[in-house]
């Protein structure tokens, strides 16, 4: 395994685990798969390798508890922390998932203080702005999925809709991954051709399905939350880092301009690369999606100024 091709994820959990299968299956990159319970990755690990005959790959993906193992990755997924547990308060939440991000960074800093770090654990807006601030890495270098995962997700109902592939169907979703999320009607394509002809009533119904998609899956599975369209939505982002396709994907980044956002970390188009978030794309929105990007942006820094006083009284 050479480090320079080699993507470490940080919890080997449903997303974790899930985004190795996917990068390894797809011949992408080798994987450093870690996780703070001592055998998990490593069970894990072998498991995959296991499947390589069969799945017929060339990657090798290694399971640790040490994070020495992860030196030198060039991009680092972290997906460490918890979904929100029945009894638990949004509040214990953000301390625990902060709290974990604290220690990860820490090493990150210590062991690959040069890797693009891509941030799963939610809440993902709050948690990616904390990565980098208390990493003090370049805000280029550090960034969100989210995106990816929400348009995906409106892609699909479309879809049902329109009775078409759901790769026919073009759409983004900007703002903070949480119920203010902005799913972007204005820039809808179906086979090339903008969306039209929707009533009201269903475009309303589409925009609250799509921000409730995480929570709808939630409701089915009782514990945990999604993971295969999140895993595959990393692996994503991946891959257009390391094959420089310059596509340009919806991640949380760090904007400080575009779209009129000041200092904040929210969803917007990026043009990923190999120094991570090379520049943001500025889309043309309604008026009433740019007001609600701001507000949903507005939410994000609230949810930080909350954690940093709930750190500060720790
Ligand atoms: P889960 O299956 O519980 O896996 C989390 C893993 O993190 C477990 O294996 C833990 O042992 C491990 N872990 C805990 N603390 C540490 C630590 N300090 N260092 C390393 N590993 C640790 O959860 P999951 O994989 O389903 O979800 C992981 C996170 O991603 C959660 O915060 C989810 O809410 C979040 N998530 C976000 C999205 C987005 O779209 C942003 C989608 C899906 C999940």
């Amino acid at each position: 395994m050479t480090a320079q091709n080699t993507v470490a994820i940080i919890g080997a959990g449903q997303v974790g685990a899930t985004t190795a299968q996917r990068l390894l299956e797809t011949n992408t990159c080798d994987v450093v798969l870690f996780d703070i319970v001592d055998g998990l990755a490593k069970g894990k690990a072998l498991d995959l390798m296991q499947a390589a005959p069969i799945e017929k790959h060339e990657k090798r993906i290694i399971g640790t508890s040490d994070y020495a193992d992860i030196r030198g990755a060039r991009i680092v997924v972290v997906t460490a922390g918890f979904p929100r547990k029945p009894g638990m308060t949004r509040e214990d939440l953000l301390m625990a998932n902060a709290k974990i991000i604290q220690s990860v960074t820490d090493n990150l800093k210590k062991y690959t203080p040069d890797a693009l770090i891509i941030t799963v654990t939610n809440p993902l807006d709050i948690m990616t702005h904390l990565v980098r601030k208390l990493g003090d890495f370049p805000a280029s270098r550090v960034f969100g999925m989210a995106g990816v995962l929400d348009s995906a997700r409106m892609r699909y109902f479309i879809s049902e809709a329109e009775n078409v592939h759901p790769y026919e169907v073009s759409a983004m979703v900007l703002g903070g991954h949480g119920d203010l999320m902005v799913p972007v009607m204005s820039q809808v394509t179906v086979k090339g051709r903008p969306l039209k002809g929707w009533p009201a009533d269903k475009t309303e119904a589409l925009i609250k399905r799509t921000q409730q998609g995480g929570a709808e899956i939630v409701s089915y599975l009782k514990t945990g939350s999604a993971y295969y369209a999140p895993a595959s939505s990393v692996a994503r982002m991946v891959r257009a880092i390391l094959s420089n396709t310059g596509e340009t994907l919806p991640c949380c980044a760090h904007c400080d301009g575009p779209y009129g956002l000041r200092d904040v970390y929210a969803g917007v188009p990026c043009r990923l690369g190999p120094n991570g978030v090379e520049s943001v794309v500025e889309i043309p929105l309604s008026d009433s999606e740019r007001e609600a990007l701001h507000s949903s942006a507005d939410k994000v820094k609230k949810g930080i100024q909350e954690l940093e006083a709930l750190m500060q009284r720790a």
